[in-house]
């Protein structure tokens, strides 16, 4: 017995009355304490749409990921939804302005995922520069015989240039600093508190720089951000390394910046079409790829399942809500 005196496995009567839907393949240590505490509807809209059309005027809450993509039509099928809860910082996907029209709040997880970005950050800048992803293959191929591999480009002391200053740029640039780096950014305002350089634009700062360094949120106001003009103003001896959203880059003009030579290489987490990656970065030795990896750590994906858990909790239970999105505080 428990405090309340219900047996211990029995669930709120209140929660467990509770429907949610997961618009998103979330993983088991979220969607299992889910399931002990609410109804879950594991992602029925996209699986059975029938049976979805009887559950959504019941539907409360939204259990969704940093790239899930939410908005009108589907809220508009659930009439009682009140929370959209996002595991993930980045909430690009989810219209809103759309659920605040209709009195939805939607949370994220950020603060906990800092640390994870960051390195991840660092490891493909150094990652492409030193060439290690080019060096694994080459010693797998058994080609170590055949000489040495060209020489690479050095990291310690070059010029970083963030694009955004948020928690996890600065995150970035702690940690560049112990490389010996330049740190300069650019943001929507500078942030004069903080020892770096600011620039007005990304492509004043890309003149500038060695490393430019992607970090700024998704969504309409930095779609393509990063076009021919930026990466032409970095120039053939830069590398581009992105761990936003691909949305913040021009694809399309990345990947000639990198044919022609207009810029040195690139270090990729995030692409425009995931999980499709343009093929003609496959073969390239420049360029460094990973699939959407920035969080994906056993302790920082727990610490986000237990976040985005936390804020749907709240809500039922009617607590303050522990990390609303800024445009829901
Ligand atoms: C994850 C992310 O890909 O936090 C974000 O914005 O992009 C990631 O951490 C995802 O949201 C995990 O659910």
């Amino acid at each position: 017995m428990n405090r309340t005196g219900a047996p211990p496995d029995e669930r709120s009567p209140t929660l467990s009355a509770t429907e949610i839907l997961s618009v998103a393949k979330l993983p088991p240590f979220l969607l299992d304490p889910l399931r002990a505490a609410f109804t879950v509807h594991e992602r029925l809209h996209e699986t059975d749409p029938a049976a979805f059309a009887a559950v959504a005027p019941r539907i409360q809450g939204i259990a969704a990921s940093g790239e899930s993509k939410v908005g009108a039509a589907l809220f508009d099928r659930m009439p009682q939804l009140r929370i959209v809860s996002v595991m993930g910082v980045g909430y690009d996907g989810i219209d809103v302005a759309a659920a605040k029209e209709r009195g939805i709040v939607v949370t994220h997880t950020p603060g906990v995922l800092n640390d994870d970005v960051a390195d991840l950050a660092i490891a493909l800048m150094l990652g492409v520069a030193r060439g290690i992803g080019a060096s694994d293959r080459y010693v797998r191929a058994g080609r170590w015989p055949e000489g040495p591999r060209p020489l690479a480009r050095k990291v310690s002391g070059a010029r970083l240039g963030l694009v955004g200053m948020g928690r996890i740029g600065q995150a970035i640039a702690l940690r560049a600093a112990a490389f010996g780096m330049t740190i300069a950014y650019t943001a929507r305002s500078a942030k004069p508190d903080l020892p770096y350089r600011y620039f007005e634009s990304p492509r004043a700062l890309a003149a500038e720089t060695d490393f430019l360094v992607v970090i700024t949120p998704g969504g309409a106001g930095t779609r393509k951000l990063i076009d021919a003009s930026v990466l032409a103003a970095l120039g053939p001896k830069g590398y581009v390394i992105n761990v936003a959203r691909g949305s913040v880059i021009d694809e399309a003009a990345l990947v000639a910046a990198l044919q022609n030579g207009t810029i040195a290489g690139a270090g990729l987490d995030v692409f425009e079409n995931e999980p499709h990656v343009p093929q003609a970065l496959w073969t390239m030795d420049r360029v460094l790829l990973t699939p959407h990896i920035g969080s994906a750590t056993a302790e920082t994906r727990h610490a986000m399942a237990d976040l985005a858990r936390a804020n749907l909790e709240a809500y039922f239970a009617g607590r303050p809500l522990p990390t609303p999105v800024p445009e829901c505080r």
